[in-house]
């Protein structure tokens, strides 16, 4: 199966940690950027975007595409010997994972308010206006409640990481390859300390933005 990506989207990110911590058999990753067209994406995903999986026919499955990120992340978890960790265990959890969805939403808007503005995902112009504010000001809030949610799960996440897990590490390593130390804090320790305590895991290491190559490990992901 191949999983396309691309080396900056948080969203191709979470589907990419997720298959290798499944340890997908036969699992290649393709890395692309989704803006140029590439004919094969089309392809397979009519929308243009990352990620998108692509099944081989016979592989327990009849060869279909899976889109989205988190409909990609759950058939990882299923396919996987270890769904009951890597997917959402709590209802605590699924909290969690709306709030990182929300930030990387809003992240993601303001880069595509920067694309429609200036053509450009570097020109900060469109971040003064006021649908910018109301993202920025989303994101802030929403770290805060992230903060708040870690220290209440306490080390229940860092017991058994699944998706829960992973995704405070997406979001805070995308904010920062975007924004710099902008949506930093000395004031979510406990955010700091889990991102610093699952960084280096191998599937997360090894799809750290902006990943050009990807380095198999472990066995895991050869192309
Ligand atoms: N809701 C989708 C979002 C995917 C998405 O927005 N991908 C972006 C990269 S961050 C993309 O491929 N953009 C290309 C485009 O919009 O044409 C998911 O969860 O997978």
């Amino acid at each position: 199966m191949r999983l396309y990506v691309s080396p900056t989207s948080p969203y191709a990110r979470l589907a990419c940690v997720m298959c290798l911590e499944a340890r997908l058999a036969g699992l290649e990753i393709v890395i692309l950027d989704p803006w140029q067209n590439p004919p094969d994406l089309l392809e397979h995903n009519p929308a243009g975007r990352v990620p998108a999986l692509v099944l081989e026919a016979g592989d327990g499955s009849g060869g279909q595409t899976i889109t989205e990120s988190l409909v990609i992340a759950d058939f990882a978890a299923r396919r996987s010997n270890d769904a009951e960790r890597l997917w959402f265990q709590t209802d605590a959890q699924r909290q969690l994972g709306g709030i990182c969805f929300g930030i990387i939403d809003a992240a993601a808007a303001i880069m595509a308010g920067r694309m429609v503005t200036s053509g450009s995902v570097s020109d900060t112009a469109f971040d003064s206006s006021p649908v910018a504010h109301r993202r920025q000001a989303a994101m802030n809030r929403s770290l805060d409640r992230l903060e708040q949610l870690i220290v209440e799960q306490g080390d229940a996440l860092l017991a058994r990481p699944g998706i829960a897990a992973f995704l405070p590490v997406i979001v805070v390593e995308y904010l920062h390859m975007r924004f710099g130390d902008a949506y930093e804090s000395a004031d979510r320790p406990y955010l700091s300390a889990l991102v610093s305590a699952l960084k280096e895991r191998p599937a997360l290491a090894s799809t750290r933005p902006l990943f050009t190559k990807f380095t198999p490990f472990d066995g895991a992901a050869t192309p």
